[in-house]
Parts: C-alpha cells; sequence; structure tokens
C-alpha cells in the first residue's frame, strides 16, 4: 500500500515541550512572555518576565532534561520521522550576535544522535513562534529587513552543522497565520510583532510577509549550496473553507476565503507575487519595501515541498462589505475548544494543494486536543483513536484513491506538551501522557495512552491495517 519510506513520527515545537528556557545559555524567546491561559482565558504577552506570573513554557514537559526516556518512547512506537524545532534562542539567545552558544547547539548534537539511536529521522522547524525576544524589543521584530540577516545566520548554523542528520526542513511553521490580523498573537508568535492602533496593519502584515518569503528564499537557496540533499519546505495552517451554500457568491467567496489562506505557499512555492495579492496592494494603495533583488531571491528559492497541518474545517459566506466572513460549519462536531472535527476535509484539502502545485506535501501536524484522565496509570482516549484514525483513513485515500503525493504524516504532538493559543497542558494531543506535578517532583511522569498502541500497531502496518476502509 504506501511506500516503505512513508514518514510516519509525531510532532513538537521546542518552547512548548523543552522547558529549560534560560539553562545553557539561553535567552528568552517570544514564547517565553507568553502567560497561562485556558479555554476561557487569553494568554497574555508581558513586556518582561514578571515574578507574579506563570508562564508554562519555561518548564514545558522538561524534554531538555528527559530527552532519551522520551525518545526510547518514541522509538517503540516505531516513529520513522520526529519532527522537532530548534530554538533559535538557544543558538543565538539574544539574535544578533556574531557567535552562536556552543552549548545550545551541544543540546541538539545529544537529541539528534540519540535519533539516530533509533534510525529516526528528525524534521525540523527553523522558527515555530519562538524568535529571540531581544529581536522583536530591539528591532522591532519582523518589521524589520535586518531581521533576514539574522535568521539566515541561524539557518546557516543549523544547516552547516546538521546536514547530515536532517534531510526534512521547513523554514517559518503556520507562517500564512499573519494573515488573521483580528488575533494579536499571530503577529507576536510569528513575527515578534505588536501592532499599534494607528497604523495600518494590512501593509504592516504584508510587509513582514515579504521579508519572511526573501529570508525562506534564501535559506533555500543556501541549503541547496551546503548540501544539496537537504529538502527545505515551507509550512502553512491549512484546512478548507467551504462555501456557506451553494449559491454563487458563496462559491466565490470561499474561493477568496482560500486564497487568502493560499497566498503564502503561492508565494513560497510558485515564485511569485500572485495577481490577487498584486490588486489588494493596488486598492489599498500599499507601499511594500520590495526591491528587484527580492523578487530574483524569491523567483529562485521555491521550495521543494509544502508542509502543513490539519486540524480543522470552516465556511465562507458572501457579504458585501469584507467580501467573506468566515463561519463556523454546522455539519460537523467540535472538541472541547471549539475546533471543528471534519476528517474529510484532510483529503480536501490534499487534493486542492496537489493539484494547485504539484509538490509532494507532508502533513506535519494534525491531532486531537482533549482533557485526558490518569487512572491507575492508564489514559483511555479513544476519542483520539478515533479522530486520528478518521483523519489517516481520509489520507491514505488522497494518497491510494487520488495520487496524491505525500512525505509523511506526523500528528500533534508526539507526547503532550503546552499547548500554544492556550499556554496550558490540560489541552492534551499527546500518544504520551505527561504528569507534569509528578515530573516536577522528580517523580515519574510519563505514561503510555491508549492511542500509543494504536499507533504503533498502524506504524507497524504502514497502514494496511485500515485497508478495508479506505476501499477500492
Ligand atoms: C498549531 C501550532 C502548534 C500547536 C497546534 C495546536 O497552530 O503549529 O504549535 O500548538 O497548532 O494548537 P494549540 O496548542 O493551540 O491547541
Amino acid at each position: 500500500m504506501l511506500d516503505s519510506n512513508f514518514l510516519w513520527g509525531g510532532a513538537v515545537a521546542a518552547n512548548q515541550y523543552e522547558g529549560a528556557w534560560n539553562v545553557d545559555g539561553k535567552g528568552p524567546s517570544v514564547a517565553d512572555v507568553m502567560t497561562k491561559g485556558s479555554v476561557n482565558q487569553p494568554r497574555q504577552i508581558t513586556a518582561t518576565v514578571l515574578a507574579d506570573k506563570d508562564y508554562p513554557n519555561h518548564w514545558g514537559i522538561d524534554f531538555f532534561h528527559h530527552y532519551s526516556e522520551v525518545i526510547k518512547l518514541f522509538a517503540e512506537m516505531g516513529f520513522k520521522c520526529f519532527r522537532l524545532s530548534i530554538a533559535w534562542s538557544r543558538i543565538f539567545p539574544l539574535g544578533d550576535e556574531a557567535e552562536p552558544n556552543e552549548a545550545g547547539l551541544q543540546f541538539y548534537d545529544q537529541v539528534f544522535q540519540e535519533l539516530e539511536k533509533y534510525k529516526i529521522q528528525p524534521v525540523v522547524t527553523l522558527s515555530h513562534f519562538e524568535m529571540p525576544l531581544h529581536l522583536a524589543h530591539q528591532y522591532g521584530g519582523w518589521r524589520n529587513r535586518k531581521l533576514i540577516n539574522f535568521y539566515l545566520k541561524f539557518a546557516q548554523v543549523c544547516l552547516q552543522r546538521y546536514q547530515d542528520q536532517v534531510k526534512y526542513w521547513m523554514t517559518f511553521n503556520e507562517i500564512n497565520n499573519l494573515i488573521d490580523t483580528d488575533n494579536p498573537f499571530n503577529a507576536w508568535t510569528g513575527a515578534g510583532v505588536i501592532y499599534q492602533n494607528d497604523e495600518n496593519i494590512l501593509q504592516t502584515m504584508y510587509q513582514i510577509s515579504h521579508y519572511q518569503f526573501v529570508a525562506s528564499a534564501k535559506t533555500v537557496l543556501l541549503a541547496k549550496k551546503i548540501n544539496p540533499q537537504m529538502q527545505v519546505g515551507c509550512m502553512l495552517h491549512l484546512g478548507p473553507i467551504y462555501p456557506a451554500s451553494c449559491e454563487p457568491k458563496d462559491m466565490m467567496a470561499s474561493v477568496k476565503a482560500m486564497d487568502r489562506r493560499f497566498f503564502f505557499s503561492d508565494v513560497q512555492v510558485r515564485g511569485i507575487y500572485p495577481a490577487y495579492t498584486q490588486k489588494i496592494w493596488q486598492r489599498q494603495q500599499l507601499h511594500l519595501d520590495i526591491t528587484d533583488e527580492d523578487l530574483a531571491t524569491i523567483a529562485q528559492g521555491t521550495v521543494a515541498y509544502l508542509g502543513f497541518s490539519y486540524y480543522k474545517s470552516t465556511i465562507a459566506k458572501f457579504d458585501q462589505l469584507h467580501d467573506f466572513v468566515e463561519l463556523a460549519n454546522p455539519h460537523v462536531p467540535k472538541s472541547d475548544w471549539g475546533w471543528a472535527i471534519d476528517p474529510v476535509g484532510l483529503r480536501y484539502i490534499l487534493n486542492v494543494t496537489y493539484e494547485r502545485y504539484g509538490c509532494p506535501v507532508f502533513i506535519v501536524e494534525n491531532g486531537f486536543g482533549a482533557y485526558d484522565q490518569l487512572e491507575q496509570e492508564k489514559v483511555h482516549d479513544q476519542y483520539r483513536i478515533t479522530y486520528l484514525k478518521d483523519h489517516v483513513v481520509e489520507m491514505l485515500k488522497a494518497i491510494e484513491l487520488d495520487g496524491v503525493k505525500v512525505l509523511g504524516y506526523t500528528p500533534w504532538s508526539a507526547i503532550d506538551l503546552i499547548s500554544a493559543s492556550t499556554g496550558e497542558i490540560a489541552k492534551r494531543y499527546g500518544f504520551i501522557y505527561v504528569d507534569l506535578p509528578a515530573l516536577k517532583a522528580g517523580k515519574p511522569g510519563f505514561y503510555r495512552k491508549d492511542s500509543f498502541k494504536w499507533y504503533q500497531n498502524l506504524i507497524k502496518t504502514n497502514g494496511a491495517n485500515l485497508k478495508a476502509e479506505v476501499g477500492q
């Protein structure tokens, strides 16, 4: 059924699981000034680390001190790959230093050695919501063109050092979150930017994106030079925005809503700014700092594959004022955090992206956040098994029936960690339950959930155990 080199694995981000936020010279990142929240209470972004606030990313799940124990569990599940990020501020604590922090690199040397022991291939995201805080404070984050070179220096150190261990790289996690300017966390986590009330937010957003496109394209070109075996991809948050009805205006609303989402991969995969974006710039009279050299770089530095996260779908309804409004889909159930559960949406998005770009795709996040219960060292998470199984079946249909070239599947998350949007561990996604209070007290804290065994079996059969559900 599937190729024997299909990359089954799991995904994480450094800031959400490593902990050790100020150990061995690591500098604070934008994630380190985000407080704990919950489903009802948004996280706060503080100017510095304040003594009276709770910052869950500081401790994460302390992978930093437990990496060999955790990787052993990944190996037991049969992981072929492990998607992780390299914390930028562990390597360049401030972001603008001339030399990297050797102690930070040594931590990743050890992690990669441990993965190598079990033949687990690391898949690396360079920037996953964790740029050095100093770059945000001192330079205004990605508003500033100087960020391109700071990022490139970091990328160069990683590419050079890990060229023999890492084949698949991604430049920016969910780069297209930036388009949703209504949510202030997107600009902060993705670019170290807080929009001001008196600024043209659309202009700033396109400017930030442009600098990241240039940085990403330069990274692609650099990687080719260092070692042509390395494959650099982009990473987007994707999911269908279906038309709210079959009224032609809703259909068109859906096309426009999807263009907003695809704008980023349109640039990074095709190497040109799409016509619809140029029209927006004209209509809105935006004046962007884009040079001919930048455009040539973007044209040359196109990515080798499209990585994406898939969690949910929404719908678009025509709206006179804004072209469309995005609404919840009434036809699908939701998680406790209101995220729509739509496995068919994964097959839809695989088809649409493969038809649009023709390049290989990599599902680097997909999963179910839930309140798990640990009872007598067991977690019966049948709901997660159902979610993952239904999505994997749709992925297999896309591969087997539709011919989509999928490189791998790394569910979010390999192990429980701190949620990005709510900053809590209570929103659990992992195959491995983490008992945080126990770990903090120096006691054993990792437990295999029922989904652990289920996933182990799926990997062992390389998906063949779901053949009957995929059909012909
Ligand atoms: C994606 C991010 C991840 C991750 C995941 C789940 O947006 O790339 O970092 O956390 O979503 O989201 P959350 O943790 O908010 O539930």
